[in-house]
Parts: structure tokens; C-alpha cells; sequence
């Protein structure tokens, strides 16, 4: 007999919106299984609301009965925040089904949309109107804007637009208890209390249920070009960000780092790409400038930025995209090491930040003393330098099954890498969040009073702890 909570469910959803394992001819493996194959839960039901109502009637159902509540979007989270536990007693909330663009105000330069929309589709639809809606990551295809609101995604184009929380202006949020916040404001200025929207951004999932979005929109720039440098050092690379920033100003608006063996790696899985100067050099720079005037401006500042830089010695060699066609082929490189990756074998990813002006001395002495610890390791580095967040990951030795690399080795390894950035004042989350994945580790790195706050803050907004209980605080 189909259980009650189960027959509810689908009269707020619909029949077809309720899927289970009691009909044998359903695969729930796409809700259930991480990006990353670290994880396969199983779960009650896998819910797809189709509008806010009945999130919020879903939520209440849940309160109701306590049963837990793991809201999902894409399922392109890398640290195990979107998938259900192995209990079977957990919903999966999909909310792809509520993707619409609500509406756009040109004059506000915001778009407000709901929080199943791809970032693509969003990103399409900011351009249909004649702007840009920055937030670029390389599962733009897939993932949707409210787990980016979940996670506090980054990607490529922060250093100079910032993190997702900085594109957003207001959210409206189902609570723990299946109250709707409506906060879709689109002012630039609002001080009456405490920040709820920055609160709700980066919880994970945790505190509330993201249903919509306010977002800000920006001007889209007259030319857009994209440049690859192969630098001697990792040192070399953060001279060259100085004379970026330097020379570029506003215009510099993606620096991204790429170790050689990160781009051998596509090399050898997408030989198609064709990565180009990686043989040479060590490290390689993907840049990006962004220029309000004119194609021919942009292209006289970023030649002149990379004579600078060869002069200097911080730059080798370099190519400067010749069209729009050249530049996607260039980025797609660099969106394809996380692929690449995957394919050569299950790895320990650490997405972590530290200041960039710290960041050479961090990685040559992290390397030596994972070399030392774990003989063999391939370190596939790179990352957003500009923001300074590296992915500083780490692949089993050549030969070595991955299952079994990380089953020997993944906590001494992390404990490693962490303390080394706890030494360097660096942060061991940047932008993937904290999931199950490093759940265990908050404590040992993060803030005492800070973590007592967060603690006292769910609390107080999920007392029942039903909110995706275990992800971020254990
Ligand atoms: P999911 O994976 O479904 O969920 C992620 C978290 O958000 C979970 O905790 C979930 O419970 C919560 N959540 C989802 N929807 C909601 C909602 N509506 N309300 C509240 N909570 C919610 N990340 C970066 O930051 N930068 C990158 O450059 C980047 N590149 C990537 C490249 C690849 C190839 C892949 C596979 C992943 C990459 N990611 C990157 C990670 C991932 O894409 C981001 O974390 C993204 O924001 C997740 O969105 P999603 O819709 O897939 O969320
Ligand atoms: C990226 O920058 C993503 O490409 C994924 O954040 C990073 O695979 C990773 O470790
Ligand atoms: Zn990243």
C-alpha cells in the first residue's frame, strides 16, 4: 500500500511529479547519484514541485511528519550537498520544473527568475534583452541558479564581477515551517535588519528553500578577448595578475591558472581541444578582457599588457584569440579539466583559497610534502588565481585504482593540504561549499564562535533539523 506522506505528496505535485522505488520501471539514479560518484543514497521520493505554493505545501507536508527535505537543482555539486542519504527516509525536493523567467526590468538592470532555470537559460535570456548576466562555471548546461544561490557558486568571471551572492539582489525563500519569504527586492540599498538574503545564500540548502531570485544585470561589453600565456612559474603568474590588473583595470575579467599536468590530462581523454603551449611551460594563463569601447581597443591594451609581460620575463609565450570561435575553443580547455579528470580515475579535490600573494610558497611547499607523504601523487592544479582559488586536487599515482588511492590515503591527504592551508590563512572551502564532504573538518578549521553562530542561527530556523540535516553542520 502506498504510504500516506506519499499519496499527499502527490496531491500537491501531481501523480507524475512523485517519483519512488515502488514502480520498478523508474531509475531515480540521476537524483540519487552525486556528480562525482562519491555517493548514491536512496531516497522516500524524489518531489517536483511545479510552483512556490506547493513547495511550501510539500514543506508543511514534511514538517508534518518529520521527514527529511534535500532540496536539489542540477545535481552538479561537488561535495556531496544535493543527493540524499543512504536511509531511504529523505525527499529529494528537484526543483527543475519551476525554471521560468519571471520577469526582466531593463531600467533596474535586473531579471528576476525561479530557481530551476540553468544558468545557460538564464544567461540566454539576459542576452536576448540585450545584457550580460555574468556567472559563468563550467556546468553552466546543467546546474541551476538556485544551487548556485545554494552554494555561493563562483567560477570564472569573479575577479571582476564577484560571487554569485554579489548578483544577487533578492530572494524568495519557502522556511522550514512552509512559510514563504517574499523578499524579491530589487533595490541596490535596503537596511532594515539583519541581512536574510545573504544568510539564505551559501546555507546549502539548509536553511530555507530557494523558490525565486532577483539578480542584477550589467551592460554587455563592446569586444570580448581572450588570451593564453604560457608562464615559467607560478611566481611568473602572479606577476603577470598584478600587470593585469594593472593595465587592464575593469576590463580584466577572467585569470585563470592551468598546471601541466591538468592540461595533459585533456590532452590525453579530449586530444580534439588541441591545448596549445602546454608542452613548454609549467603553467599555463588563460586571460580575459572585457572592453566597453571597441575591439581595436581591447586588442591594442592586451597586446601591450602581454609585451610587458614578456618583457618582464613573467610571460614566455603567448596567443591571443583571434575571433569568438578561437576564444570558446580556448575556455572549452579550460572547462574540460574537471572531465578530463573524472575520466582518469576517482581523485581528492580541494577547492580552496588563500591570498594570492601567498599562494607560490603555498603550493611549492604543499607539493614537496605531498610528494614526500604519498610518493607518485599527480597534482592536478588549477583554478580561478585571480580570485585566488586553486583546485588543488590531487590524482593517484600512475597505475593506482582510485578507489583504492582514496581509500588509503584520502585523510591524511586532506589533513595535510588543510593544515598546510590553515598555515597560509587560506580557507579549505572557496566556492563548492562544505556538503557531507567536509562536514568534518568545519570544526577543526573554522572559527569556534563562528561556528556556535551558524549552529544557533540553523536552530532557530530549522529546529526540527530537517532542512538537509548533516550537510555543512554535522
Ligand atoms: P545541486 O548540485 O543540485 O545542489 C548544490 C547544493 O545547493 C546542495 O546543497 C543543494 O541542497 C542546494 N540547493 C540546490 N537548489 C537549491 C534551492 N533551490 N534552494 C536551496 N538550496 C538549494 N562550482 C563553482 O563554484 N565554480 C565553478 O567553476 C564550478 N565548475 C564546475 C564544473 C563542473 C564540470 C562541475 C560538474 C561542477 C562545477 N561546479 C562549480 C560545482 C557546481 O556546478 C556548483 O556548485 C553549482 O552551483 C551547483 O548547482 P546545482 O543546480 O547543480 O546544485
Ligand atoms: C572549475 O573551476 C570547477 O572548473 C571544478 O570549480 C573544479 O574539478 C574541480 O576541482
Ligand atoms: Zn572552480
Amino acid at each position: 500500500m502506498t504510504q500516506p506522506m506519499i499519496v499527499q505528496l502527490r496531491q500537491i505535485c501531481g501523480n507524475a511529479n512523485v517519483l519512488t522505488h515502488d514502480d520498478p520501471a523508474t531509475d531515480l539514479s540521476p537524483w540519487e547519484q552525486d556528480w562525482r560518484k562519491r555517493v548514491r543514497g536512496r531516497a522516500l521520493a524524489v518531489v517536483r514541485p511545479g510552483n512556490t505554493a506547493q513547495v511550501a505545501a510539500v514543506v508543511k507536508a514534511c514538517a508534518a511528519t518529520s521527514t527529511p527535505i534535500v532540496p536539489q537543482g542540477g545535481n552538479t555539486g561537488l561535495v556531496v550537498g544535493g543527493v540524499p542519504d543512504s536511509s531511504g527516509q529523505q525527499i529529494v525536493l528537484s526543483m527543475t520544473r519551476m525554471n521560468a523567467v519571471r520577469a526582466i526590468d531593463p531600467a533596474n538592470l535586473t531579471i528576476t527568475v525561479e530557481a530551476g532555470c540553468v544558468l545557460q537559460n538564464l544567461q540566454a535570456a539576459a542576452d536576448k534583452a540585450g545584457f550580460l548576466f555574468p556567472l559563468s562555471l563550467g556546468a553552466e548546461g546543467s546546474c541551476t541558479i538556485g544551487g548556485n544561490l545554494g552554494t555561493n557558486a563562483g567560477g570564472t568571471q569573479v575577479v571582476r564581477y564577484g560571487n554569485t551572492r554579489e548578483l544577487c539582489l533578492g530572494l524568495e525563500v519557502v522556511t522550514a515551517q512552509g512559510e514563504i519569504w517574499h523578499g524579491l527586492s530589487g533595490l541596490r540599498k535596503d537596511n532594515t535588519g539583519y541581512d536574510l538574503r545573504n544568510l539564505m545564500i551559501g546555507s546549502e540548502g539548509t536553511l530555507g528553500i530557494i523558490t525565486a531570485a532577483t539578480l542584477k544585470l550589467y551592460p554587455q561589453p563592446a569586444a570580448q578577448l581572450t588570451a593564453w600565456a604560457a608562464v615559467p612559474s607560478m611566481q611568473a603568474a602572479v606577476q603577470l595578475l598584478g600587470l593585469a590588473h594593472q593595465r587592464l583595470g575593469p576590463g580584466l575579467t577572467g585569470f585563470e591558472v592551468m598546471g601541466q599536468f591538468a592540461l595533459s590530462l585533456v590532452d590525453k581523454h579530449y586530444p580534439q581541444l588541441r591545448v596549445p603551449l602546454s608542452q613548454e611551460s609549467p603553467w599555463c594563463v588563460l586571460l580575459e578582457n572585457s572592453d566597453s569601447e571597441s575591439e581595436t581597443h581591447a586588442r591594442a591594451q592586451f597586446e601591450a599588457l602581454l609585451e610587458a609581460a614578456l618583457e618582464a620575463g613573467c610571460v614566455t609565450d603567448a596567443v591571443v584569440a583571434e575571433n569568438l570561435s578561437q576564444a570558446q575553443g580556448l575556455w572549452h580547455i579550460r572547462e574540460s579539466i574537471t572531465l578530463a579528470q573524472a575520466q582518469e580515475g576517482l581523485n581528492i579535490k580541494h577547492d580552496i583559497s588563500i591570498p594570492v600573494s601567498r599562494i607560490p610558497a603555498f603550493v611549492a611547499e604543499t607539493d614537496a610534502l605531498l610528494a614526500r607523504e604519498v610518493p607518485g601523487v599527480r597534482m592536478v592544479d588549477f583554478g580561478h588565481l585571480g580570485d585566488g582559488n586553486l583546485h588543488y586536487n590531487v590524482q593517484a599515482p600512475e597505475g593506482v585504482d582510485g578507489q583504492t588511492f582514496l581509500h588509503e590515503n584520502e585523510e591524511r591527504v586532506n589533513t595535510l593540504v588543510f593544515d598546510q592551508v590553515a598555515k597560509f590563512d587560506g580557507s579549505i572551502s572557496a566556492e563548492h561549499g562544505v556538503g557531507e564532504l567536509k562536514v568534518g573538518k568545519l570544526p577543526l578549521y573554522k572559527d569556534p564562535t563562528a561556528l556556535a553562530m551558524m549552529r544557533a542561527v540553523k536552530k532557530a530556523l530549522d529546529p526540527q533539523n530537517l532542512l538537509n540535516p548533516g550537510r555543512v553542520l554535522g
